[in-house]
């Protein structure tokens, strides 16, 4: 199965902040694991993130912090970038859809895609009134009004509730149209907007739906459950049209020739999926090809694209997106005529729908004797990757937030469970099993694989047991099941820990050298196969496992990793500590 050829995505982050854990749960562990396996089983893959730059939030950053939405943009692309190596989060391109480096190509993509489009007729222009900042001198996003909820309730009074948000109610839960507000009040100045009129171009999202619904129905048969359901619930209800341009100074120019079209830019989320074909284009050249090689990524129905993204991300991923991509490939009259069947184009140079869009839930997270609660950056409850790797190593983190992961439903990251998964699980199943053995074959076997001539029964069937490992794991991982993946290798080390336990090669050493080659023998092959299958969910530890067994990196691959090394093979050095015990003192720092 090796050789097939993968587009994989992680959503791109904002550039007005740092990374923390739910973050990387969310989308980019996930993307690094799955690419990680495809690399190491042979396939062609490219993996693709870089910032979001543009958009109102990083407009209104730039402006509290009084400097400029570029600066903003570039410092928070740096800081992320060095969070993500840190973790061993490997992308072949981070770019930033306002970064010096990828800016040309990205409008200019970004302007193409909305020109076919609106070639295509899926636009409507369209006039409607919006709240007005005058101090700020701008038109205000729906998240940056609050103002009192007007909706009412069931048992006839209304809410009330004067936090409401411009976009939604969190106390009654309804969405909020925030010209609708009683006493609206501008979160950028604290003054009270006023009305005025503008003009946007809406995508007709509603005339997409059948065909949305029927490419689902193809495609989304192994999707998560969560998606899918999302999709076709949103697709039922009906989806409505929605304005792609926005009146801001900050963001891709929408590129008509019209003058309503003046001083203003494509909606954010109109862009910023194009980030991912710009910057697979700027790779392309960075690689010393051309730009326009990013077709045999997007434009080859033989190439699988999957968006890896957090659930918050799912209807601009699942629906707009692709939406969109059919929006540049057929006119609005051929969607009409084809009604609710969707028609894959199968010519070369149209752009290829997601193979799959992967979305995790959203991690809390819960301090010592404290309730569960939201990451949250002004309430100070996250925990920043670069303040965590300033003390402590990035597998123990991947580790948990992939035995955690947020797969189907919301987890929690924990301080205490943390510490303990990393002490007992990690130390006391995966690394002490590597070194139980380590000092035998070095002081009897000079370091070199020892005879298996005493194999039994339990030898044959423990090795049976861990070569049919890598099979179940890719299984797993194909089916985005990483966290399931990452048991089946814990329990291959409890199988081996127990194998260990029964044969005590530390007794038998000083009675039984043919005895003891066969058990050490053993326990070097099941971890030159585990070895392999660990290393996209640890990295970092995986390598030192592969140097210490003296193999190439050539030859760690997954399709080898069932190979036996034979026997006089010379192992390399024994590897220093693999994780290091944790105290739950040490976060209280
Ligand atoms: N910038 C991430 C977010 O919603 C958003 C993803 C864009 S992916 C094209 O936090
Ligand atoms: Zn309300």
């Amino acid at each position: 199965m090796a050789g097939r050829r993968f587009l994989v995505t992680g959503a791109l982050p904002y550039s007005n902040n740092r990374l923390h854990v739910g973050h990387i749960a969310g989308a980019y562990l996930p993307a690094d694991i799955y690419v990680r396996y495809l690399r190491s089983n042979g396939d062609d893959v490219r993996f693709i993130c870089g910032s979001d730059d543009n958009g109102v939030a990083i407009a209104i950053q730039a402006m509290k912090e009084g400097t400029t939405p570029a600066a903003i943009c570039a410092k928070y692309n740096a800081l992320q970038k060095e969070a993500f190596a840190g973790l061993g989060i490997r992308f072949d391109v981070y770019g930033g859809t306002h970064h010096p480096d990828y800016v040309d190509i990205h409008n200019r993509m970004s302007q193409d895609f909305f020109k076919a489009i609106n070639d295509n007729g899926h636009f409507v222009k369209k006039k409607s009134e919006q709240l007005y900042d005058a101090q700020a001198d701008q038109f205000l996003p729906d998240r940056y009004v609050k103002g009192t909820c007007y909706h009412k309730l069931d048992d006839g009074t209304t809410c009330g509730n004067p936090e409401a948000y411009g976009d939604q109610c969190e106390q009654c839960g309804n969405t909020i149209d925030a010209l609708q507000l009683v006493n609206p009040v501008s979160t950028i100045t604290n003054t009270t907007p006023e009305r005025r009129e503008t003009t946007h171009w809406y995508l007709k999202l509603g005339k997409f739906q059948g065909m949305l619904a029927d490419w689902f129905s193809i495609t989304s048969l192994d999707w998560r459950p969560t998606v899918t359901n999302f999709c076709l619930g949103s697709i039922k209800k009906g989806l409505p049209e929605r304005a792609m341009t926005r009146d801001l100074t900050w963001g891709v120019p929408v590129p008509l020739d019209d003058p309503d079209a003046a001083g203003k830019v494509l909606f954010v989320w109109f862009d910023a999926p194009i980030g991912y074909v710009s910057f697979t284009a700027a790779l392309a050249e960075q690689n010393g090809g051309d730009w326009q090689e990013y077709k045999q990524w997007w434009q080859d129905p033989d190439c699988k694209i999957v968006h890896f993204i957090g659930e918050d991300n799912i209807v601009f991923h699942a629906l707009i997106w692709p939406a969109m991509l059919l929006g540049t490939q057929y006119t609005a009259d051929e969607i009409e005529k084809f009604g609710a069947a969707y028609k894959p184009r199968e010519e070369a140079g149209y752009y290829q729908l997601p193979h799959n869009v992967v979305a995790n839930s959203f991690l809390n997270i819960k301090f010592p004797g404290k309730e569960e609660e939201k990451i949250s950056k002004s309430r100070g409850t996250a925990v920043w990757i670069d303040e965590y790797l300033h003390s402590f190593d990035p597998d123990p983190l991947r580790y948990y937030l992939t035995v955690i992961a947020p797969e189907n439903q919301r987890a929690a990251w924990s301080f205490d469970d943390f510490v303990e998964r990393n002490n007992n699980e990690l130390i006391a199943t995966l690394g002490n099993f590597i070194n139980r053995w380590q000092k035998i074959v070095t002081e009897h076997f000079d370091r070199k694989v020892p005879d298996n001539a005493k194999a039994e029964d339990l030898e044959r069937e423990l090795l049976e047991t861990i070569r049919a490992v890598p099979d179940a794991v890719a299984e797993d991982i194909e089916a985005t099941r990483f966290k399931s993946a990452l048991g089946r290798i814990m329990d291959a080390f409890r199988a081996c820990n127990r194998y260990i336990d029964e044969r005590e090669p530390w007794k038998t050493r000083k009675t039984d050298v043919e005895r003891t080659a066969a058990t050490v023998h053993t326990c070097i092959q099941a971890v030159r196969t585990l070895g392999v299958v660990m290393e996209p969910f640890l990295p970092f530890a995986a390598e030192k496992i592969r140097v210490s067994l003296g193999v190439d990196a050539s030859a760690w691959t997954w399709p080898q990793a069932t190979d036996a090394l034979p026997i006089g093979h010379a192992l390399g050095d024994a590897p220093d500590v693999l994780f290091r015990k944790l105290d739950m003192k040490e976060f209280a720092e």
